[in-house]
């Protein structure tokens, strides 16, 4: 059994969700915030069987499509006090960061 840990674009999330549990997936959904942006995204926990990855890989590729962004980022500015100063980037951002993690155990108890 694989753990996949995908972290994906808010816009992105409700509609992999609906296509994973099309496809027999579940899901458990976490509201997180990217270190870089400081920005919501969010990240997908699957419990699958190994076989499984490349059909859960194939709903993620067809849903999340990455988009470049000009974000205003909060930059440090260094020294005391914790000064940050808003900062705009370019950054392409998405489709989606996966993990891949075998499963030791898993049970429901
Ligand atoms: P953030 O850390 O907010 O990063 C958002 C996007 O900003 C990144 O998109 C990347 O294009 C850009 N970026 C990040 N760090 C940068 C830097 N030091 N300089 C210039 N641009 C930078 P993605 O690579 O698609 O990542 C999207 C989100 O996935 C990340 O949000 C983070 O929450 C997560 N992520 C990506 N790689 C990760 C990793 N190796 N471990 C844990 N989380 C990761
Ligand atoms: P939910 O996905 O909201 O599911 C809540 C409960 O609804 C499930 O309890 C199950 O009894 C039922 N259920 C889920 N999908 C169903 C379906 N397609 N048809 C009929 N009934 C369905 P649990 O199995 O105890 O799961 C509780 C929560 O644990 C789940 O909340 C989900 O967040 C997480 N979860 C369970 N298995 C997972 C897995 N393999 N990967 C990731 N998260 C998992």
């Amino acid at each position: 059994m694989k753990l996949i840990i995908a972290i994906v674009q808010d816009e992105d999330a409700s509609k992999l969700i609906a296509t994973l549990m099309d496809s027999g997936f579940s899901v458990t959904k976490l509201a997180t915030t990217g270190g870089f942006l400081r920005s919501g995204n969010t990240t997908l926990l699957l419990g699958i069987e190994d076989d499984r990855v490349p059909a859960a890989m194939a709903c993620i590729e067809k849903v999340c499509k990455s988009r470049k962004q000009v974000v205003t980022s909060p930059m440090p500015m260094g020294g005391a006090g914790e000064v940050y100063m808003p900062y705009p980037v370019e950054v392409v951002v998405g489709g989606a960061t996966v993990f891949v993690l075998n499963v030791e155990e898993f049970r429901k108890l």
